[in-house]
């Protein structure tokens, strides 16, 4: 039995990425494989009954596989350059939360199973928890098999080199069927816990969150035989255009818009880029109003690339409308973590996916500096040690 501490500890070195700082786990690719190595003996460990599915999303079993189960989870992908909590903090937790109820003597009423869901972040294939979207059926099964990485590989062909038939990758009743409740466990990305109080806390909404690509299309020429006169440079009006993408958020309050990746074709240092392709990735509580801000960005993208001889196309990649939690199943966790507060997040999750077909809910452990996506995420021991009692008070509340 080794404590989440532990477990974490386990782990630590697993992706660790020299350049970036942090770790980077993308969905199949050797550090994220190794972490599913790691899980699956772990879950062995503890007896449990492990099956990939169709999506490959890992389930752990205490118990046989049956309808209705209890169900908590999180992933093991990460962003670039990301911090060692953001997935496996849930992953951990839920094992160390199985040796606590082991330990208690608790013989589960009905099952219990332990799930890790693949390319949660969208950080290889661009749509974030892309696993639970299948599953679910929330994502069109062909545009997923054709979404392609930074290489071009299609998901299609990545997820069969990783044991996956894409004949059969797609929406899943019998294992949603499986689902009476799913719980999970998460870093908190916000200060929202504070320095102290309470470690843990109990979600109460997601904000909508979504993904557009931005491509601004100039004329790629010569950086040395090109007066400036001459030029319709992608990369001057893709500038402008992320100003104008921060200064529109900023009109909205609590409006979240960022341009985190841009990439620049060719990408040469003596050549004027023919192309740029930057990402957006926009959130607000009211969908109406990120829908809104996203018109109004690409009015104004419209304008700049024009006024640089450009042209400017924007589509979107991903969308996940603002998810509330506020149900019985979140009600009844509250009540079995006397104290908790209930707090909204700015990040997305399986959980968030989930909520739209099966009663779904979240616990935050305490992170607190509130950093996260970065290799300054933390969660303090004693903090992870009660997120990890939590999760076994909440699961034995609800089995
Ligand atoms: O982007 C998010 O909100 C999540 O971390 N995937
Ligand atoms: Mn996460
Ligand atoms: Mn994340
Ligand atoms: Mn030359």
């Amino acid at each position: 039995m080794e404590s989440v501490n532990q477990l974490l500890a386990s782990i630590q070195d697993v992706g660790r990425d020299a350049v970036r700082g942090g770790y980077s786990r993308a969905v199949y690719t050797t550090p994220e494989h190794d972490l599913r190595q790691w899980f699956i003996e772990q879950a062995a460990q503890r007896g449990l009954e492990v099956e990939t599915d169709r999506n490959g999303i890992i389930w752990a079993w205490w118990g046989k596989p049956q309808k209705g189960a209890l169900v908590t989870g999180s992933h093991l992908d990460s962003v670039p350059g990301g911090g060692a909590f953001d997935g496996p903090l849930g992953v951990a937790s839920a094992l160390a939360a199985v040796d606590i109820l082991k330990a208690r003597g608790v013989q589960p009423a009905r099952s219990l199973a332990v799930t890790v869901f693949p390319e949660e972040e969208g950080s290889r294939f661009g749509v974030a928890c892309l696993g639970s979207r299948l599953l679910t059926g929330a994502i069109d099964v062909h545009k997923a098999l054709n979404l392609r990485d930074i290489n071009g590989d299609s998901f299609a062909d990545v997820a069969s080199a990783n044991g996956l038939d894409p004949r059969y990758i797609g929406p899943d009743p019998e294992a949603m069927a499986r689902i009476g409740e799913f719980v999970e466990l998460h870093v908190e990305q916000g200060k929202g816990l504070g320095q102290d109080g309470p470690a843990v806390a109990v979600g109460s909404s997601i904000l909508g969150h979504g993904r557009w690509k931005i491509s601004i299309s100039g004329q790629g020429n010569h950086a040395g035989t090109t007066l400036m006169t001459d030029r319709a440079d992608p990369m001057v009006a893709a500038a402008q255009i992320i100003v104008a993408v921060r200064d529109t958020a900023a009109t909205q309050p609590d409006a979240r818009a960022t341009v985190g990746r841009l990439t620049p074709v060719p990408g040469g240092t003596n050549v004027i880029a023919s192309r740029v392709d930057l990402w957006l990735d926009a959130r607000h509580p009211d969908d109406a109003v990120t829908a809104h801000l996203i018109e109004r960005i690409y009015g104004t993208a419209q304008d700049i690339a024009a006024a640089e001889g450009c042209s400017v196309t924007l589509t979107e990649e991903s969308y996940s409308d603002t998810v509330h939690f506020d149900t019985d199943l979140s009600r009844r966790i509250t009540g079995l973590l006397p104290g908790a507060p209930v707090l909204a997040t700015g990040a997305g999750h399986d959980a968030g996916v989930l909520a739209g077909y099966v009663p779904s809910a979240m616990v935050f452990v305490r992170n607190p500096s509130g950093i996260s996506h970065s290799p300054e995420e933390y969660v303090a021991d004693e903090d992870a040690s009660a997120g990890a009692i939590a999760l076994a008070d909440v699961v034995e509340g609800l089995l």
